[in-house]
């Protein structure tokens, strides 16, 4: 990863100087998949433009186009903060200083969660939990998990967990043999927890790298649910005290704040290690990414931006902030 913003630190914490990143603005795709995500912060340009000075007025506009694009109010509060002190530190003066500004509280905020999913070779398998609510893109993420690792020469294995569902069985079964990747399965309605039991077991058998497990996304009841991936995670742990060594969570970017709020209740039944959060290629929601940095503090290891094998991103801060405010570009 490359490091985008040149920065003075000042004493503020508020730095103002953000430049071009080593990539070439235009010829980033994700800037185009991310179109509609930077469609709220792109009014921020011209409330800037039309400014004569730095004052209130400019300040609160800023602060609701913040709130529009789904940070959610308290990312929105942090940068409105840190930007207030900013400009009584004297740092920012001028309109033309506001969004580089904005675009360094922004990229403050989120960089902490750009902690890339290491595979370690030393887990074997290294096991990854899939869990999120139906409908997220956690099999189709599973799909292109599944397609990265083998492109990286591992031995991928996959586990139905979602037995609640005879589609969702189908759906994995049908992509392990379209890419030659063993699935263990069982009929549906068999436990969840048993089928990823005998998963790992075999993929240690088998000498797997990577074991990837799905699960239900719903079942009778939000407890029902909570419970099985708790006891999912204990017969895994007879097997493999460590395992799983990552728990992802899956959130639909669209869904904005309530991307947020699934967040928090699986962290709380579960202990999410890493989120992955997809549809950033159709949402203009995506600025709740920022929220859940800041609630939660948790790695966000893949962006989703498609529907295809190549459209899982690992994420990148300095990436994902200059695709949705291009400061340096004319916006
Ligand atoms: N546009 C877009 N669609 C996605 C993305 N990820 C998943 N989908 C779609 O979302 C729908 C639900 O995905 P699925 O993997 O079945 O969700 P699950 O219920 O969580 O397993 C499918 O139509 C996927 O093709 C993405 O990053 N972008
Ligand atoms: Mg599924």
């Amino acid at each position: 990863m490359f490091s985008i913003f040149k920065r003075k630190k000042s004493g503020a914490g508020v730095e103002t100087t953000a430049v071009r990143p080593v990539e070439q603005a235009g010829a980033d795709p994700l800037e185009a998949r991310l179109a509609r995500t930077r469609s709220h912060l792109k009014g921020l340009f011209s409330l800037v433009a039309s400014a004569g000075q730095v004052d209130e007025d400019l300040l609160e506009e800023i602060e609701t186009t913040l709130l529009t694009a789904d940070l959610g109010v308290s990312a929105t509060e942090r940068i409105m903060t840190r930007l207030r002190e900013a400009i009584r530190s004297g740092n920012v003066a001028e309109p033309a200083q506001v969004l580089p500004a904005v675009q360094a509280e922004l990229y403050d905020l989120i960089e902490p969660c750009e902690q890339f999913l290491a595979v370690d070779p030393e887990k074997k398998p290294f096991v990854i939990l899939m869990v999120g609510v139906n409908g997220v893109g956690k099999t189709t993420t599973i799909g292109k998990l599944a397609r990265r690792y083998l492109d990286e020469g591992l031995k991928v294995m996959l586990a139905a967990g979602d037995t609640f569902r005879a589609a969702a069985v189908e759906q994995l079964k049908a992509w392990g043999e379209r890419n030659g990747v063993p699935v263990i399965a069982q009929q549906s309605g068999a436990d969840s927890a048993a089928v990823i039991f005998d998963a790992l077991q075999s993929a240690k058998a088998r000498g797997i790298d990577v074991l990837i497990a799905d699960t239900a996304g719903r079942l009778h009841t939000q407890s029902h649910l909570m419970d099985e991936l708790a006891k999912v995670r204990r017969v895994m742990a007879k097997l493999d005290a460590e395992a799983p060594h990552e728990t992802m969570l899956v959130v639909d970017a669209g869904t904005g704040q309530n991307a947020l709020a699934q967040a928090r209740q699986f962290n709380q039944a579960v202990t999410i290690t890493g989120i992955t959060v997809t549809k950033l290629d159709g949402t203009a929601r995506g600025g709740v990414l920022f929220a859940v940095a800041e609630e939660l503090g948790i790695p966000i290891r893949f962006i989703g931006v498609g529907e295809t094998a190549a459209d899982l991103r690992p994420f990148d801060a300095g990436t994902f902030v200059h695709a949705i405010l291009p400061v340096d570009a004319s916006g």
